[in-house]
């Protein structure tokens, strides 16, 4: 049974299969989420389908948009499937949840729509726009913490404010626009996993702005709202095997559904310029100490993931619950999270750290969700200065053992000239700037040193740390000559 409106009743009939029990009709567009993959599907627009189901917040339903070209594949899915999708969060229980979402109600391909886009954030019904665009999506010079100008795309749009192409160009042009009609701002809501990601997000549309008309960039600074927020919810990218999983369990046909695990956890500062929907009503958590708990979620959880993904994948794992099973893997993370991790971390009242790690590993070993390592391990060059480097930094100031941060650094080198020199054994890790990786692993004889001179990735200061550059060299030597496994047995002993 395809996926579509005049199918959901039927479908609403399928024993366990939540449906919309609101009329999509009567919902406005009060949040235009810019970057829809399977994150925000599985997150924002799910805690908006629960407040929808309540009977409350009408006024703030969702229109997607689509900034890349390759978007077009979720907007043809949408459009086909009249916005509906399914969302399975699966479990190694029986009880698979399966819910069909119908919270965003339109998808804005910017590259094809632009006028339509432009309109729809100048709309009054817009209140809030929320972006999941990636953490390399924000152009932030990672060795300086600040804006990056010089990017091509920004360039180009800081040339042509009138015809923006970047996700910044269109916020400036339409608040430019709003701020000339008299209009209120919108909050911009930033859902991605970057350290103070509200903060970040401020800092480059006041610098981006700043550089077309000071002016406008002091009213953004005034009107507009910038929560920081902690996202969480592991969500893999979808498989031929998850869709047909869906079928088989259910007879319902869907072309992109999501597949993610029952925990979902979002924090948020109550920032909200122009409005914001109900979220207490289900489990947002608010507070003003958002800080601590990103550096907790981001630290631990995504740190880990990292760790586990460079280290698993030489070992031959394709999915994260494997690494679970791996007792060396298992205690070298473990430790990554007690030893490296927690003692830089602020105390959290009402949060056990002891807890929240056993949580971690049990949701790491999630059988059923099978995340992949590949996805996990994407664009490392923007996640290890979010992810890792902080932890490294403070290991560094603090004078303690920098073994395990330097094998993951080793095994991450290794992905990259082994994937360089055709060793099949090893997969390509998707970077947008493999070219960075692969010219300084090709420069000579000075691998290590070389990889970590790259500023966008490591800063000014990893490479200039004698005990570091020595370890991952170290740890380098140890998994091409005894191989990865052996490495990690002598740094989970160590
Ligand atoms: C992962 C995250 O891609 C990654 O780097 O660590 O997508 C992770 O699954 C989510 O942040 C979980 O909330």
């Amino acid at each position: 049974m395809k996926l579509n409106t005049s199918n959901l009743s039927k479908i609403a009939s399928l024993a366990k299969i939540i449906t919309p029990n609101y009329d999509r009709d009567q919902v406005r567009q009060g949040i235009v989420h810019i970057g829809v993959g399977g994150f925000h599907r599985a997150h924002l627009a799910l805690y908006i389908e629960k407040l929808l189901n309540l009977g409350a917040n009408q006024d703030w339903g969702i229109c997607g948009v689509g900034l890349l070209a390759q978007d077009s594949a979720m907007q043809q899915m949408l459009v086909e499937q009249d916005f509906l999708y399914t969302l399975v969060e699966l479990q190694d229980t029986d009880d698979t949840e399966t819910q069909i979402i119908g919270s965003i109600g339109d998808f804005i391909l910017a590259d094809q729509e632009k006028n339509r886009l432009i309109d729809k954030l100048l709309s009054d019904d817009t209140k809030i726009v929320s972006l999941t665009i990636t953490e390399g999506g924000y152009c932030i010079d990672d060795s300086t913490g600040e804006f990056d100008p010089s990017i091509a795309q920004i360039q180009q749009d800081l040339n042509n404010p009138q015809n923006p192409n970047t996700i910044f160009g269109y916020l400036t042009l339409a608040l430019k626009k709003r701020k000339e009609a008299g209009q209120k701002a919108f909050t911009i809501m930033s859902c991605d996993n970057l350290p103070h990601n509200g903060d970040i997000t401020k800092k480059v549309l006041l610098s981006f702005s700043r550089l077309i008309d000071p002016q406008l960039s002091e009213w953004i600074a005034h009107n507009v709202s910038f929560p920081n927020s902690m996202v969480d919810r592991i969500t893999p990218a979808t498989s031929a095997d998850h869709k047909r999983f869906l079928l088989e369990k259910t007879g319902i046909e869907d072309s992109w559904p999501v597949v993610c695990e029952p925990f979902t956890q979002w924090v948020v500062e109550d920032n909200f310029c122009n409005g914001r929907p109900d979220f207490e009503k289900v489990g947002v958590q608010f507070t003003d100490n958002v800080g601590a708990f990103e550096a907790m979620k981001i630290g631990l959880l995504n740190g880990s993931h990292l760790m586990l993904a460079c280290t698993g994948i030489l070992l031959g794992y394709e999915f994260a619950h494997q690494t679970m099973q791996d007792s060396s893997l298992r205690r070298y993370v473990r430790q990554f999270m007690d030893n490296d991790v927690t003692p830089r971390l602020d105390e959290i009242v009402g949060v056990d750290f002891e807890e929240y790690k056993n949580t971690l590993i049990f949701r790491f070993a999630n059988v059923e969700i099978c995340d992949q390592l590949l996805r996990i391990a994407s664009d490392s060059c923007a996640k290890y200065p979010k992810f890792i480097l902080p932890t490294l930094q403070w290991l560094i100031a603090h004078n303690k053992p920098l073994d395990r941060i330097a094998l993951m650094t080793a095994a991450w080198i290794k992905c990259v000239t082994g994937a360089l020199n055709g060793d099949t054994a090893i997969p390509n890790i998707v970077d947008p700037k493999q070219d960075v990786l692969v010219q300084a692993v090709s420069k000579d004889s000075k691998t290590v040193e070389n990889f970590l001179a790259i500023e966008d990735v490591f800063g000014s200061h990893i490479a200039q740390n004698p005990q570091f550059v020595e370890l991952v060299t170290l740890k380098l030597e140890q998994i091409e000559t005894l191989g990865m496994k052996e490495a990690l047995v002598l740094t989970v002993s160590c």
